[in-house]
């Protein structure tokens, strides 16, 4: 298993990335046509959790099988792993959380899933023009790319898994320490209205997958694309005050 990937610079199209997408295949094409996404040169990456919840998840094999998507494993991915595998997963909760869909494939068809979803490294980096960017599903047990990239090769540590994966800690502290070794950590899994930039940890699941919209960031000059303009582009710096909103036109209209 590769936990750990590192991929060449782009020099003939533009490098993407996405939050979670859970199974928003649909809106996620939609918006790539907004941009103009060509996929004979453009890549886009994918922070993870490609399914539950959302209507395709079955599209997420016709993707990962894409010359120009690239992937890290998201908790939803590793739960569809762990459950065929047997290891210990809280029915209930999967289901809750969007895995009925799985739950109820028969296991000769769960099973290209979970040989998919095992591809996907914990951990990608992609060089840029500018240095290289990181890329996983919730964030960095190590305040230094170099220490994650070590142990993710040297062995696959439960613990070092699970903070990749599941953690939202940076978000409930607001934590601005930067990663060092990575012009920037791209990471999802916790919703935000907006892209929230931390330190230099970029957390876009703008849940697209549910009542917000996808957020499509360029590696190359880590600008938003989508929202367009007329919605905010650019994230406030963490910390700054939120700008005065128009009082409303009349009481109640807010
Ligand atoms: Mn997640």
């Amino acid at each position: 298993m590769n936990r750990y990937r590192r991929l060449a610079a782009n020099l003939h199209g533009r490098d993407l990335a996405v939050g979670d997408i859970h199974g928003c295949f649909h809106r996620l094409r939609a918006c790539l046509d907004s941009v103009s996404f060509d996929p004979a040169v453009d890549r886009l990456f994918s922070v993870g959790d490609l399914v539950d919840r959302g209507p395709y998840s079955e599209l997420a094999l016709e993707w990962l099988a894409q010359p120009w998507f690239h992937a890290v494993q998201g908790n939803h991915e590793t739960l569809a792993i762990d459950h065929l595998y047997g290891a210990r997963v809280d029915l209930d909760l999967y289901r809750n959380a969007g895995g009925e869909w799985f739950l109820d494939l028969p296991i000769e068809q769960q099973r290209p899933f979970v040989e998919a979803f095992l591809k996907l490294p914990v951990a990608l980096e992609v060089d840029t023009a500018r240095g290289p960017v990181g890329l996983l599903h919730a964030d960095s047990p190590f305040a230094d790319w170099a220490d994650l990239r070590a142990s993710l090769q040297r062995y696959d540590d439960p613990d070092v898994r699970e903070v990749c994966q599941w953690s939202r800690r940076r978000l409930k502290e607001s934590d601005e320490q930067p990663v060092e070794g990575v012009r920037a950590l791209l990471v999802g899994h916790t919703p935000v209205l907006q892209v929230k930039v931390l330190g230099n940890v970029w957390h876009l699941d703008t849940g697209g997958w549910a009542g917000g919209h996808f957020s499509l960031l360029d590696l190359a000059d880590l600008t938003l694309l989508t929202p367009t303009p007329g919605a905010p582009a650019h994230p406030r710096p963490a910390g700054s005050a939120s700008p005065p909103r128009p009082a409303p036109a009349r009481a109640g209209s807010d």
